[in-house]
């Protein structure tokens, strides 16, 4: 609990060097690096998120701040990924193609969802952020995945979730992709208004509705 609170204070002053010390302590002391990321650092994160909505933290600094964040989330992610020797064509369980939308840059938690499903067993083809729907399309069918998840942080770029189901339709494409959306702003029933075919809130129910998009 105390390395969890310390992490969320390295969020908060936007300390790198300390949030990486953190991260070598909880290496040595065996702490689970995902509870790390999301409990610790992660509450920092949101504690940003809401100092800035009361005005009490300026544009600049929480661009800073989510670079550290964006940087230990990195980390920690390169690390869990090593240890799980995941990606083995042998264990997949699906593909899944990932992308933050259009106009939105948010992408820590998309990579946080990547990185719990490459752990469960998925093939994971993460397409970054800003990524037009016309782009996800073509990547969906080039690499012939099973699902394509969607990342909106913006109330302004969420109808981008909206926009590729229509395109989905409209091109005949719905019945070849399974679709499933995440992200701050989106609930169940925006998924279920746009026919999307999963909505889950974060990266650990994420994998729980991959796997049941694949049954
Ligand atoms: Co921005 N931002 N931001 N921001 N930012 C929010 C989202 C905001 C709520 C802050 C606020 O005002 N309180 C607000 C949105 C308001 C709204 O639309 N309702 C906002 C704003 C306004 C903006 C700008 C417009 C600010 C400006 O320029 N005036 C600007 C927009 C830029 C753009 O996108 N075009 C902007 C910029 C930025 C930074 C660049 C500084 C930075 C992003 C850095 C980065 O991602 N590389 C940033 C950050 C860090 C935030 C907050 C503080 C934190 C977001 C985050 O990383 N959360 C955020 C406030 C908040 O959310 N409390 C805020 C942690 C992450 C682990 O959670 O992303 O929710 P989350 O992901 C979770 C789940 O949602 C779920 O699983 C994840 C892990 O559990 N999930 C999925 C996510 N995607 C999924 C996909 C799935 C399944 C589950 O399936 C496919």
């Amino acid at each position: 609990q105390e390395l969890l609170n310390k992490a969320k204070e390295a969020i908060v002053d936007a300390d790198e060097e300390k949030a990486f010390s953190i991260i070598s302590e909880a290496k040595k002391q065996n702490v689970n690096l995902l509870d790390l990321l999301l409990a610790g650092f992660g509450a920092g994160n949101q504690e940003i998120g809401e100092r800035f909505d009361r005005g009490s933290l300026s544009l600049p600094e929480l661009i800073y701040a989510a670079e550290v964040m964006k940087n230990v989330t990195n980390t920690i992610l390169e690390l869990l990924d090593s240890d799980e020797g995941s990606n083995s064509p042998f264990v997949t369980k699906g593909t899944v193609l990932l992308a933050t939308v259009a106009g939105d840059v948010h992408d820590i938690g998309k990579g946080i969802v990547a990185s719990t499903l490459r752990t469960a067993g998925f093939d994971v083809i993460d397409l970054g952020c800003e990524v037009p729907v016309e782009t996800i399309l073509e990547e969906a069918k080039k690499r012939n995945v099973d699902i394509i998840g969607t990342s909106a942080l913006l109330t302004s770029t969420m109808v981008e979730q909206k926009k590729l189901e229509k395109l989905l339709a409209e091109t005949g494409e719905k019945k070849n992709f399974m679709t499933m959306v995440g992200g701050a702003p989106c609930t169940p029933r925006w998924a279920k208004k746009i026919g999307a075919d999963g909505y889950s809130e974060d990266a650990v129910d994420a994998v729980k509705v991959a796997v049941k998009l694949m049954e």
